[in-house]
């Protein structure tokens, strides 16, 4: 039996998001959506790079209480999304509490992607409560297969000292 645990997804993975796909890029994993939730401390959600990635910076107290999506998904699926944010050498999964909005308010222990080895200048960056491609900020998200291979856009983010 495949371990069945929960994810938080603030960004390109919701629903209606370029990457939302990957919950089923393997058709024998298991996801299901269980309801859009906040994080219980607050975090910078911030876009950045060039291709205008969203992070939460792993900077708690600084910027808003973020909205997202509860998934329970299974080992396939996780590994799945591990590949897709690179874990654990560019976003860094780990359990944090959130609190589901769909009117209980239970707190759910759930598996986040964080930025932890940021550049410390991008806390000057503008932070969002509740990421969207589309959004007013005009900043749409470039897929990886629009991305310059000789451009690494990494280094706009990450702290490599
Ligand atoms: N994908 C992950 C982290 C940021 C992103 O674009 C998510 O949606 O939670």
């Amino acid at each position: 039996m495949s371990q069945i645990t929960k994810v938080f997804v603030y960004g390109t993975l919701k629903k209606g998001e370029p990457n939302h796909g990957w919950f089923s890029k393997d058709e024998s994993g298991y996801h299901k959506f269980l309801c859009t939730a906040e994080t219980t401390e607050k975090y910078p959600l911030i876009i950045a790079t060039k291709y205008n990635i969203p992070f939460i910076l792993h900077a708690p107290g600084n910027g808003f209480f973020i909205k997202g999506e509860v998934y329970e998904v299974d080992e396939k699926v996780l590994k799945n999304l591990d590949i897709l944010e690179e874990h654990p050498d560019y976003y860094e999964r780990e359990k944090r509490n959130v609190r589901s909005l769909n009117g209980d308010d239970e707190i759910m222990n759930v598996w986040i992607y964080f930025i932890k080895r940021f550049k410390p200048e991008l806390l000057n960056n503008p932070m969002y409560d509740n990421y969207s491609s589309n959004g007013s900020h005009g900043l749409e998200y470039v897929s990886r297969y629009n991305r310059n291979q000789y451009y690494n856009y990494k280094q706009e983010i990450i702290n490599y000292n």
